[in-house]
């Protein structure tokens, strides 16, 4: 098939890189910064693919009745409605593994970070307080630490590996045990973070997981628990989460993802003992590149009429036409 004469949508400057390289293969139309309904009915029609981050509901689908796959820029895709895709036979594709590692050495690092105060302690160098007296000795530490990872996937098997490096102890939650894993496993996420002082969010985002992290779970973690999140805001109850940093319940967090991004509330912005990243933890250049390329690789194998390279299991039965 002649790709220049197909047309693919491309909803948010996702990575310059990957604009470029679809403008050169395909026939781009843009929606960034736009709904997708400024575009004419015309425009709408010609529409095949679609690269997309973030929100992709029924109603776009519906915006475009000759869509046949949307490849999502990201391994999750929560934003992106599966299951009215599959219904309308929609393939949706996601980029997994390309960004694992990246993730985890964020995770680590944001870890690290939360523990030991290192942002808070260059700003007090920044700011030329060294001089005066040096900055003060950590009430945490990594040492002795044990580790609950929520979500031992791709992800939370490479943040495993780094922390077993570190020398601490690790257990997880997932909603099946793992049989090639001997880290302890926990059927009961409550369970978990009794067990843990340490609780690293690596799960999906979606109605299985919203809120999974609440009130409860936090006050298991206990006084000097430490939370992790670089999996998905809505996974952790935001209020919740606050209320325990400031009274105590829990010790500190470390937070790549957020409720309703980009809004974080200014209470979370006020804590001292709270660590906050803009979702970067696969925002490498390589990296983003390299998920480009799975976007592209998707879009590409879609519209010569072979499979797609990472199908999202709701999609995976869905025909392609061009076959
Ligand atoms: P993955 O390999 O599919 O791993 C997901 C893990 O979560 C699986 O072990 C799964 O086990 C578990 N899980 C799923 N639903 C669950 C539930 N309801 N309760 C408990 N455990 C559950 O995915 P991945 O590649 O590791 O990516 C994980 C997530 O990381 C992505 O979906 C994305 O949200 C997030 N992420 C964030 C960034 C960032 O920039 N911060 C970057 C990349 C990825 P079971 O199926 O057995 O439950
Ligand atoms: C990206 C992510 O930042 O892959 C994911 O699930 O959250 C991140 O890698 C995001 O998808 C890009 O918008």
């Amino acid at each position: 098939m002649d790709l220049k004469s197909v047309a693919v949508l491309v909803t948010r400057d996702f990575n310059p890189d990957t604009l470029a390289e679809l403008q050169e293969t395909f026939d781009v139309l843009s929606s960034i910064g736009q709904p997708i309904d400024a575009l004419s009915r015309e425009e709408r029609a010609r529409v095949r693919g679609a690269a997309v981050a973030g929100r992709f509901t029924a109603a776009n689908m519906d915006a475009l009745p000759n869509l046949e796959i949307i490849a999502h820029f990201g391994v999750g895709y929560d934003g992106v409605d599966a299951g009215a895709a599959a219904e309308r036979g929609i393939m949706v594709t996601n980029t997994p593994d390309v960004l694992t590692e990246e993730v985890a050495d964020t995770a680590l690092g944001l870890l690290i970070n939360t523990v030991r105060e290192l942002s808070a302690s260059e700003v007090h160098l920044r700011q030329g307080r060294w001089p005066e007296r040096p900055y003060r000795l950590t009430p945490l530490t990594l040492r002795g630490r044990r580790v609950g990872i929520l979500g031992l996937g791709r992800i939370g098997l490479a943040i495993a590996k780094r922390v077993e490096a570190f020398g601490l102890t690790i257990a997880y939650h997932n909603r099946s045990q793992r049989s090639d894993v001997s880290y302890e496993y926990h059927p009961d996420l409550k369970s978990l973070a009794s067990a843990v002082d340490t609780l690293i969010v690596a799960a999906p985002g979606g109605e299985s997981t919203i809120g999974a992290v609440n009130a409860e779970v936090l006050k298991a973690l206990g006084p000097d628990g430490v939370l992790i999140n670089i999996g998905r805001g809505t996974v952790v109850d935001e209020t919740a989460l606050i209320a325990a940093l400031k009274d105590g319940t829990i010790a500190a967090a470390g937070l790549d993802v957020f409720e309703r991004e980009p809004h974080v509330p200014q209470e979370l912005i006020d804590l001292p003992n709270a660590v906050l990243l803009p979702h970067v933890a696969s925002a490498s250049r390589g990296t983003r590149r390299a998920m480009g390329r799975v976007v592209i690789d998707n879009l590409t194998a879609w519209f010569d009429g072979k499979p797609p390279v990472t199908p999202v299991t709701e999609t995976a039965g869905v025909a392609n036409p061009n076959a």
